[in-house]
């Protein structure tokens, strides 16, 4: 089947607020969870994520440093946005994808009104990327959850955050109607698995059913996020609701049956348990399985299954960084690292500077496997890999190894779509321009095809500098695919 590819493909490339913007306290906004990680470096080792108790969140609160904590700068964006999305338009992006936070717009997470102030700058943030011709594309929490409501309510383990959700949904969909259409409830929600603090706000105090909880607080999110697509229909018809997981796309390590059970087993716990939840199928068949042998016992109503059921998600959204393998016995695996999670390493496979498994050819076998799944619009809204960058004197960055991967991987894409009749809209390139690593805090892995000279503590000139990789993805766009 040779399909020709798009026409209204959205080309872009995707940041997330907390890793970005910098102004951690500014125009009323309180702290969040990822201005809790401190940037670690042990025997020139960067230390992974940090473990986020509540200790560690007191001792952030404690101290306003933000050299050793730098989420808490970014790269200054929440002041620099108007320069570095004119530099970004320069490509002639077809999309941006960006994300709000909570708590700029509800600095208590629970008060009355939203904080004008952060609609303010949302209002500008918006109309800046529209007056470019990109397609804002927004994700509601994207890894800054509010310490607020991880102290007053114990993060999404409370149920009452499902209005508190609601509401903060209602007045940003209200807010942009008409200006935003493409929206996104929860970055990656089944990082939450490896990260509660990070992506629900439920912190492990050492709790016996610590387990149980993530699992209830992410029912809790599956309930609002169908919610939040009712509403978002109901409030403009236009508007498009993308669930998004991050895909830890996982290969039998050898064809020993065991093996393949092994991958079908980590396959639906660790990326479909959250698209089918999201796509209108509750607690399936195999994760009531998982939980009574676990002793997990979710409170659920079957007036809430029912929405869930009956408000399914308009398009899938993931990232796709790397691939990694599942087998019966992984005793004599060798671990590598991956997206959060850690991954046994797959010996056909290069990886880049941190571990992160390189696989092109993964990326057409999960957008089969999605689309084979859900039969509904897939969106790429990351993939891209961190590579250690030089600024030349003369202020180039020639970095072929950022397009060998990108074309790999885009190449990849293409034939999904124009071999095997895949239908995917979107393809939002992570980190187009440097900012703050999600995993170790770090600025040293670079992303951009714009170069930050700015160091993992802070220091250097801020200016912004353009990668040879930046020509390259500009033309790729001009010619839709065809100029890879
Ligand atoms: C994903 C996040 C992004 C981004 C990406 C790259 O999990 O959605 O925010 O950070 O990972 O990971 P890192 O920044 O750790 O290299």
């Amino acid at each position: 089947m040779s399909k020709t590819f798009p026409s209204h493909f959205l080309w872009g490339g995707a940041l997330a607020g907390c890793q970005a913007e910098g102004a951690w306290l500014e125009d009323g906004k309180t702290m969040t969870i990822p201005e809790v990680m401190k940037f670690g470096k042990v025997d020139h080792k960067v230390t992974r994520q940090m473990k986020i108790t509540m200790e560690t969140i007191a001792e952030a609160e404690a101290d306003p440093d933000t050299v050793k904590y730098p989420k808490r700068r970014g790269i200054d964006f929440y002041h620099t946005y108007k320069q570095d999305l004119a530099l970004l338009a320069g490509m002639g992006l077809k999309c941006f994808r960006y994300s709000f936070s909570w708590a700029r717009v509800f600095p208590q997470g629970d008060q009355p009104e939203p904080n004008e102030k952060a609609l303010a700058f949302y209002d500008d943030l918006i109309d800046t990327i529209r007056s470019y011709g990109m397609e804002p594309l927004m994700t509601i929490s994207h890894f800054d959850f509010p310490i607020y409501l991880v102290k007053k309510y114990g993060g999404w383990s409370d149920r009452r955050l499902i209005d508190l959700y609601e509401k903060y949904c209602r007045v940003l969909m209200e807010r942009y109607k008409g200006k935003v259409r493409y929206w996104v409830t929860f970055n990656e929600i089944n990082m939450s698995l490896k990260a509660g603090p990070k992506t629900m706000g439920v912190v492990d105090q050492g709790q016996p059913n610590y387990e149980e909880m993530l699992f209830q607080a992410l029912y809790h999110q599956f309930v609002a996020a169908a919610r939040v697509t009712k509403m978002a229909h109901q409030i403009d018809p236009e508007n498009k609701i993308g669930c998004m997981v991050a895909y830890f796309t996982t290969y039998p390590y050898t064809c020993k049956p065991e093996d393949s059970l092994a991958a079908q087993f980590d396959d639906r716990m660790k990326n479909l348990y959250f698209l089918d939840s999201l796509n209108g199928r509750p607690l399936p068949y195999y994760a009531r399985a998982y939980f009574d042998q676990k002793g997990i016992h979710l409170q659920t109503s079957e007036a809430e299954l029912e929405e869930i059921r009956q408000n399914p998600a308009d398009f899938v959204g993931l990232s796709y960084y790397n691939s990694m393998v599942s087998a019966g016995d992984t005793s004599q695996l060798e671990l590598t690292n991956g997206n959060v999670a850690s991954a046994y390493k797959n010996p056909y496979l290069p990886a880049n500077a941190w571990g992160w498994q390189i696989d092109p050819v993964g990326l057409r076998y999960t957008l089969n496997h999605l689309y084979d799944r859900y039969n509904k619009s897939l969106f790429i809204l990351e993939n891209s890999s961190g590579f250690m960058d030089t600024l030349e004197p003369d202020g180039t960055v020639h970095d072929p190894y950022r397009v060998d991967f990108l074309r790999a991987h885009i190449q990849a894409m293409m034939k999904a779509v124009t071999e095997d009749g895949v239908d995917v809209i979107g393809y939002t390139m992570w980190g187009p321009i440097d900012i703050i690593s999600s995993s170790t805090s770090e600025m040293t892995k670079r992303y951009g095809f714009i170069y930050v000279d700015q160091d993992d503590y802070g220091n250097g000139s801020k200016k912004r500098y353009i990668k040879d990789s930046y020509y390259w993805y500009r033309d790729l766009i001009a010619s839709n695919g065809a100029n890879l």
